[in-house]
């Protein structure tokens, strides 16, 4: 084996992709929610579907949780619930968009006491990753407002930073917030954190324990995610990406399925700019709702397609890339590019689940322990998780 194929795999062997725990449960879109068997009634059993997804895949050992979906009386012993199974608890997702009192915005309402309860509730977060030992808070706002005139642009941006500031200083050392940016929904006209410059803004205000993280859903089409990727990491300030795939707005489909080219790209910047390496701290997260789709053989699929675009980034030649480029050889450096994707990594990535001891096929590998057999059968009764509850 040559020195690059020993780090292609060892690169490959040490990725670690978060799944959100509302990925196990229901959803569906504003018309329906198709309920399916065996979904997960409580955060515990959403855990234990994760678990099956890391047996299976091998990289998917941490869970994002999204508060108060996820609530229950002792964060530390679902910690070692987690512990327990191999798992451990990654960001925290605050939820300041389900309330009555959110109609007209949370941290930037024109009403402080609004905006009281909300920072509040990024606090309990907080609160929350102590116990969990997690690293990042995350914060998606789904402020905004539907008609001109409707609230003042710049004072919402005073109220968000403040916000954001008295946040920022509860972190603990290690902590991190993650601030992720939507281009519209569910507000229609201003969104208050509506791209990443806004959100790169804030967080460079804030400083270095504030990052963005890129959810691959909220751009308009036709974005370059790639170029924000590049700049944000040569910046040092991607905090992470929420993983999904979309054809039309924020669609929530499996990473990797609308488009794999692009993510390739976006992968192609994090391996050259050194965003693989934990040190960089990008967490490699998932942000989608299967609804229709059987939900665990659906997140370790999307896990697969992140580490597909994973090796074929990692193959691209760097050396011939750079000659290329330095000689203005555009057709040379578009073929080298080109060459890495059209590289079929399955059997790569057979062989090195192999070498981690796993099957070849975790698709395979989930459907033969008959797990989601035995779920339809014992889980009923209770309240299935569903997106919202
Ligand atoms: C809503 O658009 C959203 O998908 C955001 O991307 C969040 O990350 C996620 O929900 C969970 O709150
Ligand atoms: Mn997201």
């Amino acid at each position: 084996m040559t020195d690059r194929s020993a780090a292609v795999k060892a690169a490959l062997k040490s990725q670690r992709i978060e799944t959100p725990s509302w990925a196990y449960g229901n959803s569906g879109t504003r018309f329906k929610v198709f309920r399916q068997q065996g979904v997960p009634r409580d955060p515990y059993e959403k855990l234990d579907d994760a678990a099956r997804v890391h047996a299976a895949t091998g990289v998917a050992p941490v869970v994002s949780l999204h508060i108060p979906w996820d609530r229950v009386g002792d964060y530390a012993a679902l910690a070692k619930y987690a512990r327990d199974r191999g798992l451990a608890l990654g960001a925290i997702n605050a939820n300041v968009f389900q309330d009555d009192d959110y109609k007209l915005g949370s941290v930037t309402h024109a009403d402080s006491a609004v905006r009281r309860k909300a920072v509040g509730h990024l606090l309990e977060c907080v609160d929350i990753m102590d116990a969990t030992g997690s690293r990042d808070l995350k914060l998606w706002f789904a402020d905004g407002t539907n008609y001109p005139g409707q609230d003042d642009i710049t004072a919402r941006q005073d109220r968000l930073a403040q916000a954001l500031a008295e946040v920022y200083e509860r972190l603990g050392d290690d902590q991190r917030m993650l601030l992720e940016y939507k281009l519209f929904e569910p507000a229609f006209y201003t969104t208050d954190v509506p791209d990443w410059g806004t959100s790169y803004a804030h967080c460079l205000k804030l400083g270095p324990k504030a990052r963005v993280v890129v959810d691959t859903g909220h751009h308009a089409p036709g974005t370059n995610i790639e170029f924000i990727v590049a700049f944000l990491l040569r910046e040092g300030k991607l905090g992470g990406f929420d993983f999904n795939s979309r054809f039309y707005a924020d669609d929530d489909l499996m990473v990797g399925s609308a488009d794999p080219f692009q993510l390739f790209r976006i992968m192609h910047e994090v391996v050259k700019n050194g965003g693989l390496a934990p040190e960089t701290g990008v967490a490699f997260m998932l942000d989608q709702c299967h609804n229709i789709e059987a939900k665990i053989p659906a997140i370790i699929r999307s896990v697969m397609n992140v580490q597909e675009a994973t090796a074929k980034a990692l193959l691209v030649d760097a050396a011939a890339l750079t000659a290329a480029q330095r000689s203005g050889d555009v057709l040379g450096a578009n073929g080298v590019l080109m060459d890495a994707y059209n590289t079929d990594v399955r059997p790569l990535l057979a062989e090195i689940r192999q070498e981690m001891g796993l099957h070849p096929d975790p698709m395979a590998a989930y459907r033969a322990t008959g797990h989601a057999e035995r779920i339809a059968a014992e889980r009923v009764g209770g309240t299935q998780a569903g997106w919202g509850a």
